[in-house]
């Protein structure tokens, strides 16, 4: 299997909990290694950029809403399988259907204040990575 990146968020409700470090600890428990990051406060058009694909969703103005509503921590990570990975370990959507031990079980408070967010697929991580970083950011791992 290839090293792999994929984009992760930790989302306004965790970050105003405390979590960064918890959530970072999960990563790097589990081989993921983070080759960039950065806290930002997005704005509506980075929010609704981000999410341009459910833009014609019920829940799309509430979701830009919450992810407006405070800072958030963007990062890159790198490793085997990490797309899968990563969404192994943030656990389903809705954290009510969440396995336990994720983040999302662990973590979260609902389906729209789910903690964080993981790219889906490899083309979707590179998409994302490149709509908060510049290559110049990226800091690969040579040990
Ligand atoms: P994310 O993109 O945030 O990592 O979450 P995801 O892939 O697990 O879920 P996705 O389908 O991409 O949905 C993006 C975010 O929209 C909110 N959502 N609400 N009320 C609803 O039915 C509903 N469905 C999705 C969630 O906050 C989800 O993280
Ligand atoms: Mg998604």
């Amino acid at each position: 299997m290839a090293i792999e990146r994929t984009f992760s968020i930790i989302k306004p409700d965790a970050v105003a909990k405390n979590l960064v470090g918890a959530i970072y600890q999960r990563f790097e428990a589990a081989g993921l290694k983070i080759v960039a990051a950065k806290m930002v406060h997005l704005d509506n058009a980075k929010a609704e950029g981000f999410y341009a694909e459910h833009s014609e969703r019920p829940f799309f103005k509430a979701l830009v809403d919450f992810m407006t509503s405070g800072p958030v921590m963007v990062q890159v990570l790198e490793g085997e399988n990490a797309v899968l990975r990563h969404r192994e370990i943030m656990g389903a959507t809705n954290p009510a259907d969440a396995l336990a031990g994720t983040l999302r079980a662990d973590y979260a408070d609902s389906i729209d204040e789910n903690a964080v967010h993981g790219s889906d697929a490899p083309a979707s991580a590179a998409r994302e990575i490149a709509y908060f970083f510049s290559d110049a950011e990226l800091c690969p791992r040579t040990r």
